[in-house]
C-alpha cells in the first residue's frame, strides 16, 4: 500500500533510526505475533467455554502492534494502548500470565486486580497507562503525558494507540491540536481495522481519511500497510525520532485487518459481506511474515517452529496459572475503585494514593 500523506518529510537521525529492524528483533516481532495469537485463539475458546466471562480479539492487527512496540523503548517511553494491543504490550514486557489473569478476572490480574474489562493494559513499571473504557479517552491523556515529560525534561516519547472509528470522537481533536500547538513528543497511532463493531470506516471517516487530517494540525501524517510490519516498524520509528528530537507530534495511520468479530458479544455474520472472512484469512499478517523471516534468513524453519512449540507451552501454562488463582475477594470489592479504600493488589503506595485521591 502506498504512502498517501506525507506532510513533512522525515530527515536524517529520523530516517537513520528507521532502519529495517535487525534479525534478531524481526524475530522477536514474529514471536509476540504469534504469542499474540495463540492467546486470542485461546480466550476465544475460553469465551465459549463460560470460563472467562468475555474475549476482544486483534487477529489481523498483531503485525502492526508487534512493530510499534520493537520501536518504543520498554519502561522509558509512555503507551497508551487499546484493548486490542496484545502483541504491542508483549513486546514491551508484559506476560501471557498477565494477559490470562486479566482475561479470568483474577485478584492478581497486574492492570486491576480483576476489577476492570480485560484488555484494560496497565503495567506502571513499564510505563503501560491503563486505559478508560470511553473510547479515545486516551488520546487527550497521552498528550498531557508527553507535556509532563516535557516539564520533567525526561527524554521520553509518548505513543498512543485507537481504531479508526475513535477518531470521530472529539478527543481524539483535542489531543492532537493541544500536542500540535505545544509541538508536544507524542504520535498518535490509529490502528485502521475497517470496522467500528458494525460501522463500516465509509460510515465513519470522510475521505481522504484519517492520516491525512495531520495537515490541518500542521503535524506530518503517514498511512501505512499495518499488515507489513517492516514498514509499520520505519513509520513508528521516525514518528518516535521526530518527537524526541522535539520536532513535535506525528500522526500515523497503520492499515490492519480485523479477521473476527468486534468482540465474543458481537456476531459479525448479521453485518460483514459474504467473503470478505476468506479474503482476510488470505492476507494473514501471520503466516506472510513467518515467510518472510524465512526468506530473509532471519531465522530458519526449525527456529519458527521452535518458537510456536515455545508459545504454544506458554499459553497452556498461563492458562493453568490463571484458573488455579483466587477470584477478588467480596470483601475488596471497593479496594482501589472507591475513594480511601487503597489500590488493587499489587500496585505501589504512590498508585494506591493516586487511586484514593
Ligand atoms: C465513547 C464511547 N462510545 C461507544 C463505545 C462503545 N464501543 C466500544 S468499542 C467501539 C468501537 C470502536 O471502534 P474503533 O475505534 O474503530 O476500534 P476497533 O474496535 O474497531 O478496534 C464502540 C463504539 C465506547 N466504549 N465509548
Amino acid at each position: 500500500m502506498p504512502t498517501t500523506v506525507r506532510a513533512r518529510s522525515a530527515q536524517g537521525g529520523a530516517e537513520a533510526a528507521a532502519a529495517t529492524p535487525d534479525p534478531a528483533t524481526l524475530v522477536r516481532m514474529y514471536r509476540a505475533m504469534a504469542l499474540a495469537r495463540a492467546l486470542d485463539d485461546r480466550i476465544w475458546k475460553l469465551s465459549r467455554q463460560g470460563a472467562v466471562p468475555f474475549a476482544v480479539t486483534g487477529r489481523g492487527q498483531e503485525a502492526a502492534q508487534a512493530a510499534l512496540g520493537a520501536a518504543l523503548r520498554a519502561g522509558i517511553d509512555y503507551a497508551y494502548p487499546y484493548y486490542r494491543d496484545v502483541a504491542l504490550v508483549l513486546m514491551l514486557g508484559m506476560t501471557p500470565g498477565d494477559v490470562m489473569l486479566a482475561a479470568y478476572g483474577r485478584a492478581a490480574d497486574p492492570a486491576s486486580g480483576g476489577r476492570q474489562m480485560p484488555n484494560h493494559f496497565s503495567q506502571p513499571r513499564l510505563r503501560i497507562v491503563s486505559g478508560s473504557s470511553p473510547v479515545a479517552t486516551q488520546i487527550p491523556q497521552a498528550a498531557g503525558t508527553a507535556l509532563a515529560c516535557r516539564l520533567r525534561g525526561e527524554d521520553a516519547a509518548v505513543l498512543v494507540t485507537f481504531g479508526e472509528g475513535a477518531s470521530s470522537q472529539g478527543d481524539f481533536h483535542e489531543g492532537c491540536n493541544f500536542a500540535a500547538i505545544h509541538r508536544l513528543p507524542v504520535v498518535f497511532v490509529c490502528e485502521n481495522n475497517g470496522w467500528a463493531i458494525s460501522v463500516p470506516e465509509r460510515l465513519q471517516v470522510a475521505p481522504p481519511g484519517v492520516a491525512a487530517r495531520a495537515a490541518a494540525y500542521g503535524m506530518p501524517g503517514e498511512k501505512v500497510d499495518g499488515t507489513d510490519p517492516v514498514a509499520t516498524y520505519r513509520a513508528a520509528a521516525r514518528a518516535l525520532a521526530r518527537a524526541r528530537a522535539g520536532e513535535g507530534p506525528s500522526l500515523l495511520e497503520v492499515v490492519v485487518l480485523r479477521m473476527d468479530a468486534h468482540t465474543s458479544s458481537d456476531d459479525d455474520t448479521t453485518y460483514r459481506p459474504a467473503g470478505d472472512r476468506a479474503e482476510m484469512a488470505r492476507r494473514d499478517p501471520l503466516p506472510r511474515f513467518r515467510r518472510r523471516l524465512l526468506a530473509l534468513r532471519a531465522a530458519s524453519q526449525d527456529e519458527l517452529r521452535a518458537i510456536d512449540a515455545a508459545v504454544a507451552a506458554e499459553v497452556d501454562a498461563a492458562t493453568a496459572a490463571a484458573e488455579a488463582h483466587a477470584a477478588p475477594e467480596a470483601a475488596d470489592l471497593h479496594r482501589g475503585v472507591v475513594a480511601g479504600r487503597g489500590a488493587p493488589a499489587g500496585r505501589s503506595g504512590e498508585a494506591e494514593e493516586a487511586c484514593g485521591s
